[in-house]
Formats: C-alpha cells, structure tokens, sequence
C-alpha cells in the first residue's frame, strides 16, 4: 500500500487536465449551461488564501454542476489595468505591462497548483488590446447614443495619485487607494449617463431574489431615490417685489413650506458668481464661497464638517405666505443634488435649526403631533420635529394630515405654476477620465473644426503607446508624446488632438464577464449568440467591498448591451455570493501587514486538496474566518484517513458485485448502505444551491466513520487489522462475503464522488485504483434512493398521563395498531396501566405514543 503522498497525485492530474483541456467548453445545445463565474483577480503580485477561498467556492459549484449534467462555463482572467501598476513602476523602474504580466504569470501558476477546473483557453486580461479594442468600441457606442459625454465638472482629486476619483472610490472623504484626503478640481471630464438607468437599477433590485439582502440594500441607497417637489421662490427686489428670476429649491416635504423662514444655496450654484458680483464686496464674497467648496463633499454632508454660512444680502419670496425671507450660502447644501438649493424650515429639518440657532434666523413651527399640543412657537425649541403629523400656522393648509398636506400643498403649487413634484436621485453620472498612463485610452479625438469626433471603428483599437515617464504631474502622461496626440481628423482631415485621459478601470470589469463567453473573438465584443446560451452568469461570487461600485456598473452595463441588442436579458448575474474574508491574528491579510499565509507553501506541506478542504470546512462561505494553520492539518488528516481506507481496498472493491447483483444484507451492511444514500441526499440538498460548503464536509466526515465502523463489523478488518489500517499502511484482504464487498464498493464509490468537488485530485486518483477510466466527471454525480435511505426502526417515548413510561422501537412506517400493540406491550408501560381502565391511546406518528387511563 502506498501512502497518501498528494504533491505527486495532484502534479498527475493537473498536467492531465491540461493536456486534455478537461475544462474547455462549447456552446453545446443538448446541455443545459450553467455559468459560475469568480471575481477576476487583480493581478497584484501574489494570491493568498484569502482569494483562495473565492476561488475555491466556486471551483466546488462548478464541479459539482459538471457531475450534474450541465455544460458549465468557469473561466478566469485578470483586472489588469490600473494605478497599482504605475506606482510600482515607478517605483522599480519596471514598465507596468512587465510587473502585470510578470503577475498574471506567477497568479496564474498559484492557482494552478490549487486544481481549479478553469477553462484556461478564455483567459483574458483587460490591459492587451484584443480586450480594450472592446472598450473603446463599446465607448463609442455609447457616446452615439449620447450615454458617453463631456463636460466640465468639479471632480474628486486626489492629491497624492494626481487623480480623479469617482464619489464611490472616496471613502470617508480619503482615496480608496492611498487613503489621502481628497480635494475637488474644475476639468473637463467624460461621464457615463448611468442616471438615464436609475430607475430601472432600483426597481431591478426588487426581481435579485438570490443576491444577498444587504447588497441589494446597500445598492437601493446608493442609487438614492426621492420624491419630492421642486418649487420656485421669486427673486426679490430693492423694494421686495417679487422679480421675474427666482431660485428653484427641492424638497421632500412641501407640507412644510409655510416654516421655510430663510433659502439656502450651495457654494457651488450658478447665482452664487451673479450675487457675487453685485455685492459689495464681490471678492470676498468669492472667497468664502470658494472655502466651502475646498471642504470635502461628503464631510459637508455627513456634518462631520461643521455647519456654516454667510448672508448674500438678497432676498426672495416665499410663494406661500407671500414673505420676503433671506437668502444664504451654506457649506451643507451641495452643488449637484436637487436644484443645490433649498428652503430651509428650521423647525422640522435638524440641519436647518442648527443653522438657525447658530445665525439667529427665524423659526417657525408648521407641523404639531396628532392629537398633540402646539409644540411651541419656535423661540423655545430645542431640536427640529422631523416627524410627520398635523399642520399648523399654515392657512387653509392648517389641521391637514401631513400626507394629506403634502398631496394638497403640491397640487397648489402645480396649478398655480410655481412648482412641480419630481423624483431626485443620489446616483450621479460616472466620471470616467483618469489622467494616468496604465489604462483604456479615450478612442476620441479634438477638432478645432468638428468637435469631438470618436475614432472611426476600423481605426481600433486606439493602441496605448509604450513610454517610460508615468508621472502625469495632473496631466495625462500620454499628453507627453507629441506622435500620439497629433493627428488628423477623421471628419475633416485637419490637424487635431487625441484625448490624453484613459478610462477608469471599473469600465473593464464592467463587461469582462460577457467576454468570457466568446472571449477570442477578433470582430466584435462578443457573438450575441454565444453570449446568450451562457449568460447571464448562473452563480457569482467575489467580496462584499464591490457591493456597490463593481456591481451597479455591470447592471448598468447590462442594460448597455441589450439596448444595442446584444445580449436579451436585464441582469448579468443571477445569483451573487459575497464571501468572508479570511483574517489573521484577527487581521484582514495584506502585504503590508505581513500576515498573508501563501498557499504555495501550504500545498507544499500538505497538499493542495488538503488546502481547498480546509478553507471551505472552516466556515459557512458567506461568514469571516480567522486562519489557523492546526485546522488546515486536521483537513489533511481526515484526507489521510479516507486514503488509508479506500487505497489499500480499492483493486477488491472495484472489481466486487454491484449492489444491484445482491439478494440480501446483514445488518451492518444495511447501516452502510443508509448512511450512504442520506450523505448523498445530504451533500445534494447542501451544495447548491444552499451552498452550504462546511456542513456537506461533515457529512462527508460521517460516512467515513461510518466506514471505519463497518470495517470492524463485517470484517473487512480483521482483530488488529483496524489499527494498523488507520496508523500505517496495512495489507487488508477483503475475504468476506460478496453482500459486504457490494455495499462496501457502493459507500466507497459515492464517498469518492461526493468529495471530488472538494479534493478533486484524490478523488480522481481513487476513482482510477477503483477500476474507472472514464474520468469522475463523466461518472455523474450520485443518487440517493430514499428507500434505502430511510431509517430501519424508530424508536418512540410511550407516556401514560402525560408522562413518559417507557420507549418502544418498532419498524419505521409501521401502522398505528402495530405501534399502539408494541407500546401497550412494554413492561413499564404496563405497570402504569395494569389495574386501570384505557380511555385511549394516540400515535402521532413516528414521534410519540400517548397512553390515557382512568
Ligand atoms: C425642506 C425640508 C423640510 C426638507 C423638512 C427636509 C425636511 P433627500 O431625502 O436626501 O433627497 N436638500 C435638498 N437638496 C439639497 C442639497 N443639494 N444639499 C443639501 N440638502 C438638500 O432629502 C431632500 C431634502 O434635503 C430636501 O427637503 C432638502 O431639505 C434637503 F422638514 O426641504 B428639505
Ligand atoms: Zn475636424
């Protein structure tokens, strides 16, 4: 016998796969597909266990589907573009195209030697052309369609990339990357109209049955809907005449405009420069507009910065009491949500009664508590009432409900053509212009003559050209090379400029996964045929941290594609798994922490399978785990303990009768073969689509037990022979009956197909000693026979009374007259009963037999 050595069994496999591309796939149409698919890796240096256990997990479903029937697609590839590049280049004076490839290289290997049923031959990485060719077409459309466009804008920069950031990559005011505090710029920019989709994002969340409820949460808030009004209050004059010019506000409760004692604007609207330079002194009302906007965006609205304002002098009326009121510049109001200005109540809103009380502005209340008193006029308040009720001070308007006011309130402002109810979203267009090196290039080109003019389709891809200098000091590092911006102009020949910028690289991976799906293809993104016998994606896994960027972009994306008629359906991914992460020393794994455990070293001493085992027994996937290098020998153990078993009977058992040949078995023989088909039914019911990764291992952990344990009964251990079979390698002849050799070789073969998602490698292995050449894969996944799986006997508490008496075991689906006879029978039954007259006797089957006397 030979021991379990896995390093050897797992080299055999894995160049076996490959050499036969086990895992290669076609649009075979007499399978069904089904499309598993793992967050593509960022190729950073090196994987570690962490990303191990992503990939694991659906390396488990996808094998597990295979077995099942089903034409699966697993492919993998690389988010390869990217700052991450650049700085390293700089920094090792590497070209970032050498450090990503050199990467993808070293990644590629790592997982690899994990044996995870890729089919290698779609890899993809974003940063070659034959992957960004796709973008720029892809941008291209979208700016025919006006869902690509310019312009000017204040932008997240960040200070220390001397980049622009999208608001989903600031967070807590500080760049996603570098953790820098961010401040804010003017440029021209490029934006992805994904508002234009807002809706159909936000009522979409509602059909994602299997994605994980805080996601979808997360994503509802994020896209930020509200209902509100937008109302014009009039532009006084000297005299507090109403003007022609009015400020627009929004808001949310209309049924409070009889308290909006004061206006405010953002520092970033448009009459904040017309005020200005009718003021008094126009520079330094600039100047402290300008100070508020420095401040970070999201501070000012979080009110982690502190509230401030300044008068502007100006007035306007309020169209509903006809009064002229103030109007300020505050730092909390923001250019580019609603109308960036609003009517301030003071005493319904909290921001607006700090204000208030900090400034001395008026304060009136407009709504009390139903059935409540009259909180108070405003002078004594000590915090707003934000809650909904009755309205007060607020003429005709006044003993309304709110609702009722609201509905009531925004009629009258409609049909007095002041105002209008609207719909505000917190989502914003997506600002896609990165000045960095290491990304898409724009395919657009500037025409003194013609404007904006995309290159022409049969110009693409738009090459990005090698260079040595990638520091971009805020300007494109591509605006360097005189050879790449002169051209001419595709409309009118003239001398023109290409852009300079490149695409942020959440445009790659917006799409990546429909490449996948005809990911050679030379002639377009994709065939839409292809694309739709695989997509949308079946199960798809990755971490929670792209529950909102990575995430909302590929449905936005989605819907890119099927109105240019490409793919037929909304959603890309069908099922989403957000999984845990792995820590150690109760910490997140990182580089710079020092603490990444590399599975390289891991397969090393134990072995891939042992590894893949590991991670997924530790913990239910979607949960956070701590790394524990003892549990990772415990795996091993347990591996060791089925080879010890299987191995050394593998030649007898694969070549013993079938179950199917044999008339009759003892009693342990049939515990095996019930233990065998509820494990199947088991693993079958965990895996998918629960997913439930760590208690179908313990199932598996309990059918070898049960294993070990009939070895003992039947034999198949002789006295002693157990021991050494656990310890070391031990000669078992199997000279036992052929009922034992059948139900053995049944547990033995299911238990090698059950674990093969997980250990694929062993399992393969064993499959082959057991006689098998065809490859697990084409052995199909197990299936259990209820019959067989059913308990034998069940054993049932008798009470009389109330009380329990006695226990009865009688066979399993036994009729009530049978239970009630067995029940009645027992000794200490009848010692409760004897003497007594029997008022009658329930069975509630298979649970309890209950006895009443008298
Ligand atoms: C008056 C009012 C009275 C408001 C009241 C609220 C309560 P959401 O749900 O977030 O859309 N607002 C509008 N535009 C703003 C801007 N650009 N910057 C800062 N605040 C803005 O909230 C909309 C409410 O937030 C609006 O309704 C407005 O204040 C404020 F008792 O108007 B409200
Ligand atoms: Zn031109």
């Amino acid at each position: 016998m030979a021991d379990y050595s896995p390093q050897s069994i797992e080299q055999k496999w894995q160049e076996r796969w490959t050499a036969t591309g086990a895992f290669e796939v076609t649009e075979d149409a007499s399978k069904p597909p089904f499309y598993c698919l793992e967050m593509f890796a960022y190729p950073s240096g090196r994987a570690h266990v962490g990303h191990v256990r992503n990939y694991m997990i659906g390396d488990v479903v996808a094998r597990l589907k295979r077995m099942q029937g089903a034409n699966v697609l697993h492919p993998f590839g690389w988010d390869a573009f990217g700052m991450p590049a650049e700085n390293a280049a700089i920094k090792n004076n590497l070209h970032p195209e050498q450090w990503t490839l050199d990467n993808i290289a070293h990644m590629k290997g790592q997982l690899q030697r994990l044996g995870i049923s890729y089919a290698w031959g779609r890899e993809l990485a974003t940063c070659l052309p034959d992957y960004y060719h796709w973008n720029q077409w892809l941008f291209i459309r979208m700016f025919e369609r006006d869902l690509a466009y310019r312009r000017r804008s204040t932008v997240n920069w960040c200070p220390s990339c001397l980049t622009v950031l999208a608001n989903e990559q600031v967070i807590d005011g500080a760049c996603w990357r570098c953790g820098t505090q961010v401040t804010s710029r003017e440029l021209e920019q490029w934006f992805l109209r994904i508002t234009h989709y807002a809706e159909e994002l936000l009522e979409g969340a509602n059909h994602l049955p299997d994605w994980p409820e805080k996601v979808l949460t997360m994503q509802r808030n994020w896209i930020g809907k509200s209902e509100g009004v937008q109302a014009t209050f009039p532009i006084a004059d000297v005299e507090g005449r109403a003007t022609t010019h009015g400020i627009e506000i929004f808001t949310t409760r209309i049924d409070t405009i009889f308290g909006a004692t004061f206006v405010l604007i953002a520092p970033e609207h448009e009459l904040v420069e017309t005020f200005a330079s009718e003021s008094a002194d126009p520079a330094s009302f600039r100047k402290k507009a300008d100070r508020f906007r420095q401040q970070d965006r999201l501070g000012r609205m979080s009110g982690e910065v502190e509230k401030e304002g300044f008068d502007t002098g100006r007035r306007v009326m309020n169209p509903f009491t006809g009064e002229t009121v103030p109007v300020w510049v505050a730092n909390f109001v923001l250019g580019g949500y609603g109308t960036g200005a609003i009517m301030a109540v003071p005493a319904h809103d909290q921001r607006d009664f700090e204000f208030a009380r900090k400034y001395g502005l008026p304060v009136q209340v407009v709504v009390k508590p139903v059935g409540g008193e009259t909180t108070d006029d405003g002078a004594t308040l000590t915090e707003a009432f934000t809650e909904f009720g009755e309205s007060v001070h607020s003429d005709e308007f006044s003993g309304l409900a709110t609702e009722t006011a609201w509905e009531t309130m925004a009629a009258s402002a409609e049909a007095r053509g002041i105002g209008q109810k609207t719909i505000q979203y917190r989502l914003k267009d997506w600002g896609v212009s990165r000045q960095r090196y290491w990304g898409t290039p724009i395919p657009m080109i500037h025409c003194p003559s013609c404007g904006v003019v995309p290159v022409p389709d049969d110009q693409l891809p738009v090459v990005l050209p090698k260079i040595v200098e990638f520091t971009g000091k805020g300007e494109s590092p591509l605006a360097q090379l005189p050879e790449f911006v002169n051209v001419s102009c595709p409309k009118c020949g003239g001398a023109a400029r290409r852009e300079t910028d490149t695409m942020d690289t959440f445009f790659d991976s917006s799409w990546y996964f429909y490449r996948f799906t005809d990911a050679k293809n030379d002639k377009q993104a994709f065939d839409p045929v292809k694309c739709n016998y695989w997509a949308p994606v079946d199960f798809y896994s990755g971490g929670v941290e792209h529950a909102i960027l990575h995430l909302i972009y590929s449905r936005f994306f989605t819907r890119v594609f099927r109105d240019l008629g490409m793919v037929s359906h909304d959603e890309p991914f069908a099922r989403l798994l957000t999984q845990g992460m792995v820590l150690k020393d109760g910490q997140v794994m990182s580089k710079s922490k020092g603490n990444v455990v590399d599975p390289d070293e891991m397969i090393a001493k134990f072995g891939a399978d042992a590894l893949r085992l590991y991670v997924m027994f530790v913990a239910p996937p979607e949960k956070e785990v701590e790394w524990t290098d003892t549990g990772l020998e415990g795996s091993f153990r347990f591996l060791t303990r089925v080879w010890r078993f299987v191995e050394p009977l593998a030649g007898a058992l694969g070549s013993a009768p079938t179950v199917a040949d044999t008339a009759e078995f003892s009693a342990p023989e049939r515990a095996l073969r019930r233990k065998t088909h509820q494990t199947i039914a088991k693993l079958t019911d965990d895996l998918y689509p629960r997913v439930h990764l760590n208690t179908a291992i313990s199932g598996l952990m309990e059918l070898v037990n049960e294993l070990y344990l009939f070895g003992d009964a039947t034999g198949v251990f002789k006295p002693g022979r157990r021991a050494a079979a656990e310890q070391e390698s031990a000669p078992v002849v199997p000279d036992v009956p052929a009922s034992t050799l059948a139900a053995g070789r049944e547990a033995v073969e299911a238990l090698v197909r059950l674990m093969s998602p997980f250990a694929p490698h062993m399992a393969e292995e064993l499959w082959e000693l057991l006689g098998h050449t065809g490859g697990i894969v084409a052995a199909g996944w197990p299936v259990s026979d209820p019959a067989v799986a059913a308990e034998e006997a069940v054993e049932l508490p008798v009470q009389v009374n109330g009380k329990v008496r006695g226990r009865v075991t009688v066979p399993a689906g036994s009729a009530d007259d049978v239970v009630q006879a067995a029940a009645l029978a027992d000794p200490n039954v009848k010692a409760h009963t004897d003497g007594k007259t029997i008022v009658k006797v329930i069975v509630a089957a298979g649970r309890l037999v209950s006895v009443v006397v008298k």
